[in-house]
């Protein structure tokens, strides 16, 4: 029966649509057809400039509209350079898209279908070809060089005060970890991570490197004017550290790291100042769409000064005293810990079933 309605309402639409076509067609003759045809023509023009004049009205509404209402002032040093080959960039495309689509709608209008004129036939000129695809590859490989550069500036070497702080991404979720006193970050293996026995970065507690790293989730804290390297890795799908306010953003890959670093210029509370908002946060989002709880990946990045930041980081455990609350030192019983803890899944899991 359903298919039987499906083929009538087909059946149905084709006998409508080719009615239609026959009474315009009908309609052409009576008009006669060079008139009826002259006549859409006209329309198309005029509305092809309708078209061009509402869009233009339109652009400039949206830039209105939305000033102001976008990040405002780029909260990095490296932000302030995106900023500005962002804004060339625009000028320089927006200069060539007015210019390109006035011509084409204005064209189109003016030089509609006449009795008047005759069109020219002019097929090829090798000197027009040459001078618009040499201009266009020039300028597209001045913008493309810059952005290069800002790349490998932005994920290159970061100077040697840098703080270093490694954010993981997973579903749902961000994971950050400092060094500690000693500046490096211990090893880790993605076995490792438990956090049922206070291990969830994996780390490897053997390495002393790892003896006062700092773990904690969902909020980052970074000082005003200090170059921070970002070491970026995921546990489980593609995410990316999105970093707007800062202008910084990069892919966190499973098993592959990835770095950034930039300098905040501003403190959160420099921030609320500047932009009125009593509560502003500078915000970690994720941005790659990684999940059904993707939307819910929103991290908080707080910028302080080294003072503050010094009595932040002074009430934090590190993660391997989290784990070892009674040891300290003995390092043969934690590493007996973990090899106990590697047999004891599968068991468990085998007994389940
Ligand atoms: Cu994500």
């Amino acid at each position: 029966m359903q298919t039987f309605f499906i083929v009538a309402i087909l059946g149905l639409g084709f006998l409508i649509t080719f009615q239609i076509a026959k009474a315009s067609e009908y309609v052409a003759v009576l008009r006669g057809e060079e008139k009826a045809r002259k006549q859409t023509n006209r329309v198309n023009a005029f509305m092809l400039l309708a078209f061009l004049i509402l869009g233009l009205i339109g652009v400039y509404y949206c830039n209105e509209e939305l000033k102001g209402k976008i990040l405002g002032e780029p909260a990095s040093d490296h932000g302030v350079l995106i900023d500005r080959m962002l804004y060339i960039t625009i000028a320089i495309t927006g200069i060539v898209f007015i210019i390109t689509q006035v011509a084409l709608f204005w064209f189109a209008f003016k030089y509609q279908e006449s009795d008047k004129r005759k069109a020219y036939y002019y097929p090829h000129n090798n000197k027009l070809e040459f001078i618009w695809t040499v201009i266009p590859a020039i300028a597209l490989t001045v913008l493309v060089g810059f952005g290069l550069i800002y790349w490998f500036k932005v994920t290159g070497n970061a100077p040697k005060d840098a703080m270093i702080v490694e954010v993981t991404g997973k579903q749902f979720g961000w994971e950050f970890r400092y060094p500690g006193k000693d500046g490096v970050l211990g090893k880790k293996y993605f076995k490792n991570i438990d956090p049922a026995k206070n291990n969830p970065a994996g780390q490897i507690w053997e390495d002393e490197f790892n003896h006062d790293d700092v773990w904690m989730e969902q909020e980052m804290h970074l000082v005003v004017n200090r170059p921070v390297k970002l070491v970026i890795g995921s546990k489980d799908v593609i995410h990316d550290v999105g970093l707007a306010h800062f202008r910084m953003k990069m892919d966190a890959v499973p098993g592959t790291p990835t770095t950034m670093w930039f300098t905040p210029k501003y403190t959160t509370k420099e921030m609320a100042e500047k932009t009125g908002k009593a509560n502003f946060v500078y915000e970690l989002s994720c941005d790659q769409m990684c999940g059904k709880g993707h939307w819910g990946m929103r991290g908080v990045v707080v910028v302080e000064t080294q003072e503050e930041w010094d009595a932040w980081m002074a009430s934090k455990k590190p993660q391997y005293l989290v784990a070892h609350p009674a040891d300290t030192t003995a390092k043969k019983d934690s590493m007996i810990g973990r090899i106990q803890g590697g047999n004891s899944q599968p068991r468990m899991k085998t007994s389940n079933n």
